[in-house]
C-alpha cells in the first residue's frame, strides 16, 4: 500500500482556470468552489491510472463522526514539510505558500521518505501574528490570518498574487 499526498501551488490552477476551455466550462463557472471541483475532477482521473487507488480530499469530511483528515500531519510524516507552531506546513521552497489538496492511497511499494528540513525560524513575529489572528473578528479577520502567513520567513518569493489571496481568504471575510 502506498499513499501519495498531492500539493498544489495555486499559481497553476484555479480561482481562474488556466486554459481557455476551462473558462467556458459551465459546471466550473457555476460552482461555488471551482477549485475544489477542478481538484476532484483532476485527481479522480489520476486515480483511475493507479492500481486500486482511492482519493481522500482535504476539503471533505470522512468517517463517523464526520471529520477532516489531518492532511498537515500526513504531509509532515511524508516529508513534504515541517509543521509550524502557527499551524502551517512549511515547505523547503514554497514556505507556507502552497495547499494540500488530497491523499491518494494505492497498491505498491512506498517510495523512500525522509524528514523535511526546517527552513523557517518561527520567531516571535509569527507567534504574535498568530495570537492576534485568534482574537481578531469582523472585517479585519482575513487580513489578520494573512499576516500569519506573511510573517513566515520561508518562501516569500512564492507568495500568492493578490487575486489568489482574494480567492483563498474570501471565506474568512
Ligand atoms: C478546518 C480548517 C481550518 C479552520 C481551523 C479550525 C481548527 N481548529 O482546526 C480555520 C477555518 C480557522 C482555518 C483557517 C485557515 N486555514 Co485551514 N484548514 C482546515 C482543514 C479543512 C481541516 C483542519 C482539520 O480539522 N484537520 C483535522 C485535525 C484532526 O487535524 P490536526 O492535525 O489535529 O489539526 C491540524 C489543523 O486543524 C491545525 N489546527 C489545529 N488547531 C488549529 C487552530 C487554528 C486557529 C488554526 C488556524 C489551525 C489549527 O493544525 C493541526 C496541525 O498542526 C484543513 C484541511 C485538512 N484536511 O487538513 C485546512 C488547512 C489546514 N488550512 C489551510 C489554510 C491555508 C488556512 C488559511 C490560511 C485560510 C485559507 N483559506 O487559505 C487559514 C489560516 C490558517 C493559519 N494557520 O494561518 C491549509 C494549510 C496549508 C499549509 N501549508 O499548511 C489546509 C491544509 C488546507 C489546504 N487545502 O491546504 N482552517
Amino acid at each position: 500500500m502506498r499513499a501519495s499526498i498531492s500539493f498544489i501551488r495555486s499559481t497553476c490552477v484555479h480561482a481562474r482556470p488556466r486554459r481557455e476551455h476551462d473558462w467556458k466550462d459551465p459546471e466550473l463557472a457555476a460552482s461555488s468552489d471551482p477549485l475544489e471541483l477542478y481538484t476532484e475532477r483532476t485527481l479522480d482521473r489520476v486515480a483511475t491510472m493507479l492500481p486500486n487507488a482511492r482519493v481522500y480530499y482535504s476539503h471533505r469530511m470522512y468517517s463517523t463522526p464526520r471529520a477532516f483528515l489531518p492532511l498537515q500531519r500526513l504531509a509532515a510524516a511524508a516529508g513534504i514539510g515541517t509543521l509550524s507552531p502557527t499551524h502551517f506546513v512549511i515547505h523547503p521552497i514554497y514556505g507556507p505558500w502552497f495547499a494540500l489538496r488530497a491523499v491518494i492511497v494505492c497498491d505498491g511499494e512506498p517510495p523512500p521518505r525522509g524528514a523535511a528540513q526546517r527552513v523557517c525560524t518561527c520567531d516571535e513575529r509569527c507567534l504574535t501574528a498568530y495570537r492576534d489572528a485568534l482574537v481578531t473578528d469582523g472585517p479585519g479577520r482575513w487580513r489578520a490570518w494573512l499576516a500569519v502567513r506573511d510573517a513566515c520567513s520561508a518562501g516569500r518569493e512564492h507568495r500568492y498574487s493578490d487575486e489568489q489571496i482574494a480567492y483563498h481568504y474570501s471565506f474568512l471575510r
